[in-house]
């Protein structure tokens, strides 16, 4: 499984740093949707699910936590510990978020609106559908 990370560009100067997220330069998809999560609770695993048509880029904007990708195959384990950092997570990926720092905010930049039929929340139902798409 290959891991597809982007290094953003920050324009620091002496009063800090800045990071700009343009769509298609940037980021590989249209941006219809960023929201982002905090304050998550010690020992929480978030996500497990995968998603049929929607595409992330997933940026720990401050903070750090884990995120365990799962194709069906393989299972790669990626840290998101740096606010220049994104992780690009593809449709038909099962994605899990872990180890969150107490001051962890994690963002995610999303290729589609918001669609509860679009979530795979079935772990047997993923590795069905995995199968399906290698015939
Ligand atoms: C994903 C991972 C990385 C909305 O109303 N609108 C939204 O755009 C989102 C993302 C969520 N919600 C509501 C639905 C739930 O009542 O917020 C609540 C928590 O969402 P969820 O349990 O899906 O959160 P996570 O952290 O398990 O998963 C989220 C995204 O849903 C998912 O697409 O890939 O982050």
């Amino acid at each position: 499984m290959q891991v597809v990370k982007y290094m953003f560009q920050p324009h620091g100067d002496e009063r800090g740093q800045l990071v700009a997220l343009e769509e298609f330069k940037d980021i590989p998809f249209q941006i219809k949707r960023v929201y982002y999560m905090y304050d998550t609770i010690d020992g929480v695993t978030r996500g497990k699910h995968a998603h049929k048509k929607l595409e992330q880029i997933l940026i720990c904007i401050h903070g750090s936590c884990k995120v365990r990708l799962d194709n069906g195959v393989e299972k790669k384990v990626v840290p998101l510990e740096k606010p220049y950092e994104g992780l690009y997570i593809a449709n038909n990926m099962w994605r899990e978020m872990y180890d969150f720092s107490p001051d962890a905010v994690l963002m995610v930049l999303a290729s589609e609106l918001y669609d509860e039929s679009d979530y795979i929340r079935d772990y047997d139902e993923f590795l069905k559908m995995v199968e399906e798409e290698k015939k």
